[in-house]
């Protein structure tokens, strides 16, 4: 049999961490959650699969805008009108709620909405009957070991796990590997970590299909696995229609500042399929001088580039971080001159700016009153350029 095993697809959930997305790619951002499920439901059928395992939190939040739910319940629609059946449980962040949902589910669709271990067996077209365990969450925190409920392998043609949950102790359904082992199951779809896993050679995170920041840049998508008797395959399938990138260029080779521009453009790479969210890390910086390393801080270069990019690439990439790589780091700070460090810290004895800076602690009234004052303000200020000047 085949199956996609697909999770964390969390559909509502925003892009974060940029604060803002040019106006010719918004539209392409906005849309992207729905092209990843509407690519998933293309691959299933063109992958002739048997089942898709929906392996919880498919949405963002608990309470799921109506647009979501129709789209994924058209989703689901559409599979069980090419005989393939979708198999759903609901994680920590989709709790399942009697009356949540406005759309019924196919009827054909095998969905589980309690938070004990049920099973359900489903006979394929070619006679192969494939047995279901799972749960749903129905609360956002599950600290019983549900592993420990779920019942041994049975006398199906193949048992299948599927798991929303946390390795060792957590409020997630914890449980321990060896705990899944010993159902002797042919494969476990599960779900929780966003990043793709192996626990075993018959237990995989899929990985969401879709990173939602700059920490999901690797190990997302969703896997297309096979079996045939006791044998196993797994293929990983990249589903993503928005891609988030990491590079790191040097500047060994930039001899002036004016070539630097030109010379990111022509180094990042540009492919048309998806859209590129990239973050580029710069090494060997030191000879271009503290100038440079100014306009790189202030965010003057990364907005040039940005703007370069984005046409030279027709819309494919959008810069949105222009740092410095960790090793070097440690040049960098040589660079700073006293003069910058004084004009930096003089930006933020404006005491408007300064609050900017404290805003998301100042709305605990404890701190407000402290950060009110003159003085608490200079102390923060020469505890910094202190600081800085240790590096
Ligand atoms: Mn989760």
């Amino acid at each position: 049999m085949r199956l996609l095993h697909v999770a964390d697809l969390h559909l509502d959930r925003n892009f974060e961490g940029i604060s803002e997305f040019p106006a010719v790619i918004q539209a392409e951002i906005t849309t992207a959650n729905q092209a990843v499920y509407e690519n998933i439901i293309t691959t299933a059928i063109a992958e002739k699969v048997d089942v898709v395992i929906f392996a919880g939190d498919n949405f963002h939040q608990p309470q799921i805008s109506l647009k979501m739910q129709r789209l994924f319940v058209e989703g689901l629609e559409k599979l069980v009108a090419h005989e393939i059946v979708p198999v759903v449980v609901f994680g920590n962040h989709d709790y399942f709620e009697v009356g949540k949902f406005w759309f019924n589910f196919p009827e054909k669709a095998l969905v589980f909405t309690e938070e004990t271990v049920k099973s359900a067996t489903v006979t394929l077209a070619n006679g192969e009957t494939v047995c279901f365990s799972g749960f749903s969450y129905c609360k956002p925190k599950i600290t019983e070991r549900k592993a420990l409920e779920f019942p041994l392998r049975q006398n199906t043609t193949y048992h299948i796990g599927i798991y929303h949950g946390e390795v060792g102790i957590n409020h997630f359904a914890p449980f321990q590997v060896a705990e899944l082992q010993e159902k002797a199951y042919d494969y476990w779809a599960l779900g929780h970590i966003h990043k793709g896993d192996a626990l075993y050679e018959r237990a995989y995170y899929s990985g969401t299909p879709q990173g939602h920041n700059r920490k999901e840049t690797a190990g997302t998508g969703v896997l297309l696995v096979e079996l045939a008797g006791g044998a196993i395959d797994v293929q990983h399938l990249e589903v993503a229609t928005v891609v988030w990138q990491q590079q790191v260029i040097s500047l060994e080779k930039c001899q002036r500042v004016q070539e630097v521009v030109d010379f990111l453009v022509q180094k990042i790479q540009v492919n048309d399929e998806s859209l590129r969210l990239l973050e580029l890390k710069l090494t060997d910086i030191a000879h271009l001088g503290a100038d440079f390393l100014m306009k790189l801080q202030n965010q003057e270069l990364l907005m040039l580039v940005q703007a370069q990019l984005l046409q030279e690439s027709n819309q494919r990439v959008f810069l949105y971080r222009l740092v410095l790589a960790e090793e070097s780091l440690q040049t960098s700070k040589l660079l700073i001159p006293q003069e910058l460090l004084e004009q930096g810290i003089g930006n933020y004895r404006n005491q408007q700016i300064f609050q900017e800076v404290m805003q998301d602690l100042l709305i605990q009234p404890v701190f407000t009153q402290l950060f009110m004052q003159k003085e608490f303000q200079e102390q923060v200020l020469a505890a910094t350029k202190e600081r800085l000047s240790q590096l």
